[in-house]
């Protein structure tokens, strides 16, 4: 297996332009689409990604916070979009790092089951929904390093962050890894 640091990656654009198996969107739970990166998805990836949307709430009604479904990507260069829903901030007492990681964690086990050897993510709450960056950054690289170190199926994982605050502080955070990995 390659090494933890060589199978994550970072970026700064536009999560809809990557090449990869799944791309994660930042939906909310009525999974009908919404602004921000979810907005960009839907957009970019046309009407098939809001129709199986909507067979997944016919099914099983939305998506809780913290949860993920999986659905096709439509016009995206990816085959799968992977829905998450990230938790709102309320102050940080409210169990919201803990739902902050279940959003990488249950993208990763439907990215797995989906045989899917690359994933991107967003920077998950951390617009709309107000998680503070530094926080949700350093959330989103010790999940995913952890998942990774525990699971071989995925050979990578690239973080799109979209905006130049959340590219530094991921950034930040990689350095870390990699400096202890
Ligand atoms: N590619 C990558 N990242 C992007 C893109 C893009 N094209 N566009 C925006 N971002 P947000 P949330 C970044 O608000 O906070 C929606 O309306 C953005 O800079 O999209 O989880 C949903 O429907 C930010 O860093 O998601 C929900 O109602 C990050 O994506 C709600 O917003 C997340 O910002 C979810 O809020």
């Amino acid at each position: 297996m390659k090494t933890l640091s060589s199978r994550i990656e970072i970026i700064q654009g536009d999560i809809t332009k990557l090449d990869v198996d799944a791309i994660v969107n930042a939906a909310n739970s009525s999974l009908l689409g919404g602004g921000g990166v979810d907005g960009a998805i839907h957009r970019a990836g046309g009407s098939e990604i809001l129709e199986a949307c909507k067979k997944i709430v016919s099914e099983q009604g939305g998506c809780q916070t913290g949860e993920a479904v999986i659905t096709s990507a439509g016009n995206l260069l990816s085959k799968f979009v992977i829905h998450t829903v990230g938790p709102v901030w309320h102050g940080g007492k409210n169990g919201e790092h803990d739902k902050l990681a279940s959003c990488y964690i249950n993208s990763l086990q439907l990215a797995v089951i989906n045989d899917c050897k690359s994933i991107a993510f967003p920077n998950i709450s951390t617009g709309v929904y107000g998680y503070p960056k530094a926080q949700a950054a350093q959330i989103a690289v010790s999940t995913v390093s952890g998942f990774l170190s525990k699971n071989g199926e995925i050979e990578k994982v690239i973080f799109a962050c979209f905006d130049e605050e959340n590219y530094r502080l991921v950034q930040q955070q990689l350095d870390v890894l990699i400096m202890y990995s």
